[in-house]
């Protein structure tokens, strides 16, 4: 191992960007599923017997059949209510169960009865009361349109694609037998070569595939991770395929469509009008072409289809095809439409009905779409491989104070461990890894420690012995414990598809159980894909054996969720459900925002990595995950200053906030590049505190409505066309317009200010642009231009204080920013920043702002918030007045108490000060401008 070790470690020392992608991964032609649909798809032509049709209350489905082999597979149309439609196509007998994916839906979607009318030209129309749509099955060949208010969005197989290869039994003589003379496996039915690997398929080909046409559609997004555009390309003039497939890619090549480290088969057409969202569930190897048509289809559907279309063909390895079809019609509406699936809406759940006691409350973990972050994990976090030993940690600290800067966590990476053996701590570098998290809980701090999948093998290791002895890992296809290389030399893998490997991987983080942790140490999981060193694309085998027989190929997009899903438990159970859990997570797939942050990985300190960081978020963003940031300076090589300062003021617009860097990095503390720079990473950090309460109010909607903290322009404005390949702006929240710099040497900005008619407010200068214009904005080194929308209103905090526990006293500050109408409109969450109270004991508190009238108001948003903030607005800004006031009058308490209050207005930005303020954001009250 220590060959691997230090192989890995001279690659990583000559990382050069890109690079590794090269060979090391495959390319779709070494992909023997992706060359077998290629090679048939289109030219197979299944057709639909309508006469087997057959109606539930749940679903309607029939039989299709093969227009050569004549093998049938069953088609289930369900009608979901929320405006969705699930297509589900299996075998109708299989000889062996297919993996139908567990888990990552919540349960089965509500569904609506629907209605089957028998239309001329052999097809049959299934209606949903609800929502307004159909879908039409035509029988021959086999075509289902589903139409939403009489206009066609999405046809499937209207390429003729649908592909299904039915299990076989394995050809008499065993695998062995294809592989010789004749029957050589070119085809790799049975067996699949790549380099020294050799991937033998227990089930032999099972490969399935289908064509979608968007209507009218030209921009698709989603289906992350790559390190691409926001729009995604069109594959067939682009090349490759986008691949989704988990993998451990570092210093990933930029504008690849390789898959990184986690996988979310969530694709969104946008037109103006209309979102749909594709939702593609299958865990195995995915491939995804897009290709982009003008229409022409034949009478009657011509009438009613509007050119041009996209076509996507969707490929998995393995497992069933299961597709959602979202229908919208706003982009608002497809995120809710997706975390109805993936993961209960907060406002679909009555709390009341919700088990107080924790144990019962953790079967609810998953409700709640992204889950609420612990307050704390919003502020910055300072990570690098590797802070040396407790000293090192200690004085990193302190620098902060001594620097003023804010922050909230110091994250630890493997070398804190005993050689590699995670739950265990280098007792030379960290001798007292306890009263480390208790000087730094003192300082309202806490600590962040790596916690990988892959488990040391070494009897004397209690964590190895004891999954070893449960049988509790992964096994290679000759049915013995799998190894593989990893960190700590040789290693076994957690099997974290078994329920019960993941409650006692739970149960290793009960604080009597993990020796040195504390309730203030939380958890990354790294190297989740998983990554194997020596596994085919340095990951797992695809024949390696799961429990239950499933071959890792058919969940390999899984595993991390799992880790990830397992770890969060671990942290809820060992604080008897008091605390939220925070764990950060490399792999993922569709409905990991449920349990914690992502990242996006090995980056490289480059210009070219910052500017892809904001279309990488975005897209993770929109496909659900939304808390979710980018290693702050690139983890690979040394960012110059210039670039470093640029980065932490686009990772402080940006959910997930970390500075990271890789070993053999120079030391990149924010006050080794001298005061300039140092005073700007402040500003940006300390500005990122401020805006807290907005962060924190904007994840609060996302826990409960779905709605993304930060997305891409064409979301906010979804009527204007310039916005929709928008990705170096994007919006935080409804409010804010975030323009970071991404290039060196930067002294103005071009800025798209969308929305014609709306105005938008520098945050700095308080200048006003008018929507539906480009202007140049000047910027110097220590400017980022972020502009408030007309219309909205921003609490933020009057001052940073050192972490985030501060912020509790420290009163707020409220910017309201005038539409054009001279109104303006705003949200205020808050609860104790760290517990489960604000569903158990409804300790939350929502207000409203409005400004209607000249008059601000602050009022309740929801009767059943108990929260008792103490923090009051200090100040009110008010942007975009017409005219100089004569009086501000505060009013509390049903009129009885009427104040004047001083001012102060700035005739050149019509800006309004009102200072000294003590309203109570509990309370009601209004603040009227004569
Ligand atoms: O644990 C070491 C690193 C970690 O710092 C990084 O953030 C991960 O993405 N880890 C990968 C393994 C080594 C990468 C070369």
């Amino acid at each position: 191992m220590e060959q691997i070790q230090s192989v890995t470690t001279a690659t990583v020392e000559s990382v050069v960007p890109g690079d590794e992608g090269k060979d090391k991964f495959k390319k779709c032609d070494q992909i023997a599923f992706y060359r077998r649909q290629k090679q048939l798809a289109g030219s197979v032509q299944y057709h639909a017997l309508l006469d087997t049709l057959e109606v539930s209350e749940t679903h309607a489905e029939l039989q299709l059949q093969h227009t050569h082999t004549e093998a049938c597979l069953l088609l289930q149309v369900c009608g979901i209510k929320g405006k969705a439609v699930r297509v589900k196509i299996n075998e109708l007998k299989p000889i062996r169960a297919r993996y139908e994916v567990p888990d990552v839906l919540i349960g089965e979607p509500v569904t609506q009865r629907l209605r089957a009318e028998p239309r001329g030209g052999g097809t049959v129309t299934l209606s949903a009361e609800e929502g307004n749509f159909q879908v039409q099955v035509r029988g021959h060949p086999f075509l289902l349109e589903v139409e939403c208010e009489g206009e066609v969005l999405v046809s499937m197989n209207a390429q003729g694609r649908l592909y299904f290869e039915t299990l076989q039994t394995p050809p008499t003589q065993g695998v062995s037998s294809v592989d010789r003379g004749e029957g050589e496996d070119s085809q790799g039915l049975w067996k699949e070569e790549f380099k020294t690997f050799l991937d033998v398929k227990a089930n032999g080909p099972s490969s399935v595939g289908l064509d979608f046409s968007l209507h009218g559609v030209e921009h698709v997004y989603g289906i992350p991770e790559h390190a691409d555009t926001l729009r995604l390309k069109n594959t067939r003039s682009a090349g490759e395929p986008y691949r989704l497939y988990n993998l451990d890619v570092f210093a990933y090549e930029i504008h690849s469509r390789l898959g990184l480290y986690g996988s979310v088969p969530l694709l969104l057409g946008h037109r103006l009008g209309r979102t749909v969202g594709i939702f593609w569930l299958n865990t195995s190897e995915t491939l995804l072409d897009i290709g982009s048509e003008a229409e022409t289809e034949e009478p009657p559907q011509k009438k009613r289809r509007v050119v041009p279309s996209t076509e996507l063909h969707w490929m998995s390895e393995s497992g069933v095809i299961d597709a959602f079809i979202l229908l919208g019609p706003s982009p608002l509406d497809i995120f809710k439409q997706f975390a109805a699936l993936t993961a209960l809406a907060f406002d679909s759940v009555q709390w009341a009905e919700v088990p107080v006691h924790w144990s019962d409350m953790l079967a609810h973990c998953g409700a709640g779409s992204q889950a609420l972050p612990p307050l704390f994990s919003l502020g910055y976090h300072q990570s690098r491989w590797n802070y040396e030993d407790e000293a090192d940690v200690l004085a990193v600290d302190a620098g902060f104070d001594q620097r003023d800067i804010p922050y909230d966590v110091i994250w630890l990476d493997i070398e804190h461990t005993d050689g590699k053996r995670y739950f265990t701590w280098d007792n030379k570098r960290f001798p007292d890894p306890a009263r480390l998290q208790r000087h730094l809980q003192h300082r309202n701090r806490r600590l962040v420690v790596i916690s990988d999948p892959h488990i040391k093998v070494d009897p004397d290791y209690t964590v190895y012995r004891d999954a070893s002895e449960q049988g509790f890992f992964v096994r290679n296809r000759a049915g013995q414990v799998f190894e593989g290389s990893c960190w700590p030399g040789l290693c076994s893998y957690l099997d974290f598809t078994s329920p019960h490997v993941r409650d006692w991987y739970s149960s290793q983080f009960a604080l009597n159980k993990y020796k040195g942790s504390t309730g203030t140490l939380f958890v990354w999981n790294d190297m989740n894909e998983p990554s194997v060193f020596d596994g085919p694309e340095q990951t797992m085998p695809k024949d390696a054996v799961h429990c239950g027989g499933w071959e890792h190929r058919e969940l390999h997009n899984l595993y991390g969720f799992y880790q990830q899903w397992a770890t969060m438990e671990g942290l809820i159970q060992r604080s008897k459900g008091a605390e939220r859990p925070f764990v950060l997570t490399r792999s993922f797939f569709a409905g990991s925002q449920r349990f914690g942050a992502v990242w996006t990985g090995d980056n490289v300190a480059s210009w070219d990595y910052l500017k892809i960081s904001i279309p990488m978020l975005l897209t993770l963003s929109i496909t659900g995950i939304s808390f979710c940031g980018a290693d702050v300076g690139g983890f690979f090589q040394d960012p110059e200053p210039e670039l470093l300062v640029r980065w932490y003021q686009a990772g402080a617009l940006q959910p997930f906030f970390r500075g990271h860097s890789a070993m053999q990095t120079k030391r990149r503390e924010p006050w080794l590049f001298g005061e300039e720079n140092t005073r700007a990473i402040r500003d940006a950090i300390r500005e990122r505190y401020r805006l807290l309460p907005y962060w924190y109010s904007l994840f609060h909607r996302a826990h409960c409505h779905a709605e993304p903290p930060v997305r891409p322009l064409w979301v906010e404005f979804p009527g204007e066309i310039q916005c929709f390949e928008m990705e170096d702006e994007y919006m935080i929240g409804n409010a804010l317009l975030a323009c970071p710099v991404t290039d060196a040497g930067v002294t103005e900005v071009n800025v798209l200010f969308p929305g014609s008619g709306e105005f938008w407010y520098d945050i700095r200068t308080f200048r006003r642009f008018e929507g539906g214009t480009n202007t140049s904005v000047p910027v110097t080194l220590d400017s980022v231009p972020v502009f408030q929308r007309g219309g909205t209103i921003v609490p933020r905090k009057t001052k940073a204080g050192r972490s985030t526990a501060c912020l509790s006293s420290i009163p707020f500050d409220l910017t309201v920013a005038l539409d054009s109408e001279g109104c303006a409109d705003g949200e205020l969450y808050e609860d104790d920043g760290r517990s489960f109270n604000y569903r158990t004991k409804q300790e939350f508190t929502l207000r409203r702002f409005t400004f209607r009238n000249k008059t601000l108001s602050c009022s309740c948003a929801d009767e059943k918030g108990q929260f008792q903030c103490v923090c009051s607005v200090e100040r009110v800004v008010f942007l975009g007045l017409e005219a100089k006031p004569s009086a501000v009058i505060v009013q509390q308490g049903s009129g009885v108490c009427e104040k004047k209050k001083t001012f102060r207005f700035e005739e050149e930005t019509s800006m309004l000060t009102v200072e000294k303020l003590k309203l109570k954001t509990v309370h009601s009250w209004e603040l009227k401008i004569k």
